[in-house]
């Protein structure tokens, strides 16, 4: 059964599909949705796309015992015979290798569905069948989620547990924004977004009257309609102003010294630091001015100004999405703490503004809906973005968190609902590293770059293809996804796949638990249901629900401000740190010994910044920060998201001074490159950048002629080094470049969608990402 008058959900927002023939010719956004994404108009385009994988494919080299696996051509074959052979491999390396030899991690956004969220079920599946290699943390935000716990006893601040808008907007006179507050970003949430307020809450904030500053590179970060202050700051280097600002309110006595005495713990030695008492350097504003660039009387002031009224502190994941990034989340919380703010209506620190919808949006702290993933009987996980360094280093040590552990050696890889091949850092080193194992195996529903380059290919649905429950603890609304046209081809919902595959190993009634989709969608509502009741919020019985298409969680009745409790009483509320304060310094931390990350914020210099040796040959900044219009790298193959490409290559944004000292104008087609490799892109000029820093968005689906991506994914720039031995989160945002002029094309190909592939393979042609791989029909 189809049904297209309900609303769908993806994470970027919800819709119901229109559907003719069989067919979703359009989106109409959810009513309540005051602002939705562009991004809905992607989903009719990539519904139907030619680049929709249609039935199981192998392979060919595979079959044939090769592990180079870029280039080839595949086979269709049969469902049952493609089940057959994962099956059989999965066996054979549980046989062999044990656990260890499989690697199930799997990291990626899947679905906003989330019966249907293919990570969740793949990790069912594969923990269930006996275990498997797990990843922990995320791209997203792994350095503060292993940081946070040392120093305020949680994370959740920066999985969107920050201080209301509400809040803000009642108490704030200045928002001091690390990164700013791109609009861009807020179009998404993991899990979807029913309402879009964040211009509406900006919008408001302005009103208001309150004082926006924005710290960035690049002026784009300042939000879209509002007027702000724009402080432009080198990349990588806030944790120096950070330390200034404390060092001024410190040395003039402004800091709120009974706040530290009562609620933090390590105050002096930091202040040690902060004076250079410990190391002979005053961290002062002179200091700081040459490392970040910024005036020393602009940080002066900016320190002053937090202390002499209500201020609110944010910074952008991506601060900490570098190496080192555990300091400037360190720097901004001792900060917060010497300005005496923290649990007082709109003040202190928070995250994320800039980098998700829904964060700051009065909200009940209910559970959203998820499918239970049991626990990993091999206890085995590497750090999210360690997966190159695991395949090319099997049975060598590592740090991560005050642990030494050993890399496994992975001779199966399974992915459903990720894509390596857009996300990691240095795709040569991941390409490399992909040649070592056996098998891989991946479910997905378009050839991507990381199907294209899977041994064993199975076809998966889309959300419109199945019926689902969608929603996210950040979002108000749940939704009851009906299923709104038939699937393509011979696609498969994941659940359905790893049902086949569990019934073949003989532990179907543990993965399905009796449920069928419908059972699954209503397990799942209920589980929320239940987890809101506790809380005391009613959501409306399943079937009232999936008949209405979705339900509401009513706002709460005060807003929310982060550690209020606790700052009222530390005693009765206390953290859940060591010392049950805020730890300015760490014991534990210093404790583990690690020179990268010791037991107090500091000033680290990253291997790769405008101020480092290797600047001489590498001049440029590269920031690699999230795409407006895609998802990551879903939906590139869209209108929306080719229709900002430059001669079909993605965007780079570069000062026209750095533009013109190369020779390059508006419009042209350069090449990007350092010891890495190398991509293409077309260069947009952009005043509003810092002279030495270049912006370009991460997803652009890959190319590679050699070390060369020809489409632009600066993931073959950027550096796969951990950000330090304690979190090993995804340093991306360090990465040094040079830029040339490359030919330009004869005319603006803009969108290639081609089927016929291109023979030759040089920078003066076209990319070819939007070309499937050769498939050959399975033999009758
Ligand atoms: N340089 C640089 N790199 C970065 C970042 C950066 O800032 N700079 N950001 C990092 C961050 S924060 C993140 S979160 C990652 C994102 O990395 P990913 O989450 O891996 O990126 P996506 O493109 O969203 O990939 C999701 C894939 O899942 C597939 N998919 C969706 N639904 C389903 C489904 O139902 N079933 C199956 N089988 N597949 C499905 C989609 O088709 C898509 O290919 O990228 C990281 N990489
Ligand atoms: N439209 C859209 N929105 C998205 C996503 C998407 O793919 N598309 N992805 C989502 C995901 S998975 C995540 S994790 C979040 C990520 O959220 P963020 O990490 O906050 O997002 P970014 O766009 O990488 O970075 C925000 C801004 O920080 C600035 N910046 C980078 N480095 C520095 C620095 O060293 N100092 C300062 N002061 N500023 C710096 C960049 O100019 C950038 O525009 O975004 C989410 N939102
Ligand atoms: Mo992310």
């Amino acid at each position: 059964m189809t049904d297209s008058r309900y609303p769908s959900l993806a994470h970027w927002g919800a819709f119901t599909a229109v559907v003719k023939d069989g067919r979703v010719v359009g989106c109409e956004p959810f009513h309540a949705d005051a602002a939705p994404s562009p991004m809905l108009n992607s989903i009719a385009e990539m519904q139907h796309s030619p680049l929709r994988v249609q039935r199981p494919a192998v392979r060919r080299g595979w079959l044939a015992g090769n592990r180079e696996r870029e280039g080839d051509d595949y086979v269709e074959v049969e469902w049952d015979h493609a089940l057959d052979l994962v099956a059989g491999e999965l066996a054979r390396v549980r046989a062999e290798h044990g656990p260890g030899g499989i690697f199930g991690g799997s990291y990626g956004w899947s679905s906003a569905g989330r019966v249907h969220h293919a990570r969740s079920l793949i990790r069912r599946f594969l923990f269930l069948g006996g275990g498997c290699v797990d990843q922990v943390g995320n791209y997203s935000w792994g350095a503060a989620q292993f940081l946070l716990p040392h120093v305020i006893g949680t994370f959740s601040p920066v999985s969107g547990d920050v201080t209301d808008w509400d809040s803000v907007l009642a108490n704030t006179r200045v928002i001091v924004a690390f990164g700013g507050i791109p609009t861009k970003n807020s179009q998404v949430t993991s899990g979807g977004a029913g309402l879009h307020n964040l211009p509406a809450w900006l919008a408001r904030v302005q009103a208001a009257g309150i004082r926006l500053v924005v710290l960035s590179p690049t002026r784009a970060d300042v939000p879209d309609g509002i007027a702000a202050e724009w402080i432009p700051i080198r990349p990588n280097t806030d944790t120096a102003l950070m330390l200034a600002m404390a060092h001024t309110l410190l040395v003039e006595g402004r800091h709120d010294a009974s706040f530290l005495a009562s609620h933090c713990v390590g105050a002096d030695t930091w202040a040690d630091y902060l004076t250079g008492a410990a190391d002979g350097q005053p961290k002062d504003v002179q200091w700081a001015a040459g490392i970040c660039g910024v005036p020393a009387p602009t940080i002066t002031a900016l320190a002053r100004a937090i202390v002499a009224q209500r201020s609110l502190l944010t910074a952008a994941w991506s601060l900490q999405r570098a190496q080192h990034g555990e300091q400037p989340y360190w720097a901004l919380i001792g900060l917060a703490a010497l300005a005496g703010q923290i649990g007082l209506p709109g003040g202190g620190f928070a995250f994320g503004h800039a980098s998700l919808n829904g964060i700051g949006q009065p909200r009940r702290r209910v559970p959203g809906p998820e499918v239970p993933v049991p626990k990993n009987p091999a206890q085995l996980a590497i750090p999210a973005a360690r997966i190159a360094d695991m395949l090319l280093s099997p049975g060598q040590p590592y740090d991560f968190n005050g642990a030494r552990h050993t890399y496994p050696d992975i001779k199966l890889i399974y992915w459903a609902g990720g894509n390596p091949f857009h996300h990691h850092q240095d795709q040569n080193r991941l390409r490399r590293a992909w040649t070592k194992p056996d098998t891989v195996v991946v479910h997905e529903s378009w050839w991507t770059p990381l199907a294209r380059r899977a041994d064993i290919v199975l076809p998966a649905t889309t959300s419109l293809e199945r019926c689902d429950v969608g929603g996210s603890s950040r979002d108000p609304y749940v939704f009851a996804m009906h299923r709104a046209v038939a699937p393509q081809g011979q696609a498969r919902n994941d659940f359905d796949i790893f049902a086949a595959l569990a019934r073949r190993a003989g532990f179907h009634e543990a993965y399905t638990a009796g449920r069928d989709e419908m059972g699954w969608c209503r397990h799942v509502y209920d589980g929320m249901r239940g987890g809101c009741a506790e809380r005391g919020v009613a959501l409306p019985p399943f079937d009232e629900f999936w008949a209405r298409g979705y339900a509401e969680v009513p706002a709460p009745d005060s807003p929310y401000v982060l550690f209020e409790d606790f700052r009222r009483d530390a005693q009765a509320h206390p953290l859940r740190t060591p010392s049950g304060k805020i730890e300015l310094a760490s014991e534990v931390v210093a404790g583990f010994g690690y020179a990268d990350c010791p037991g107090h914020p500091v000033w680290l210099a990253p291997s790769e910044w405008l101020g480092a040796p290797v600047a001489d040959t590498w001049p440029l900044h590269l920031l690699t920060n999230q795409p407006r219009h895609r998802l990551h790298s879903q939906l590139d193959p869209a209108a929306l998201s080719r229709s900002s490409k430059i001669q079909g290559c993605e965007p780079i944004s570069m000062h026209p001074e750095d533009a013109a000292a190369r020779g390059i104008a508006d419009g042209d087609r350069v090449r990007v490159f350092n010891a890495r490799g190398a991509c293409l892109a077309g260069v947009r000029l952009d005043a509003g950048m810092l002279p030495g820093v270049v912006q370009m968005s991460t997803g652009a689906w890959s190319d590679p002629d050699g070390d060369l991506d020809r489409h632009g994914n600066p993931n073959t720039l950027t550096a796969d080094i951990g950000t330090s031995r304690l979190t090993q989160g995804s340093s991306a945002q360090t990465a040094l470049v040079q830029i040339e002029a490359a030919p330009n094309l004869d005319q603006n190909l803009g969108p290639n969608l081609d089927p016929n592939p291109n023979p030759t393979l040089d920078v003066a042609a076209p990319h070819r990402a939007w070309e499937l791989p050769r498939i050959s029909p399975a033999a009758a």
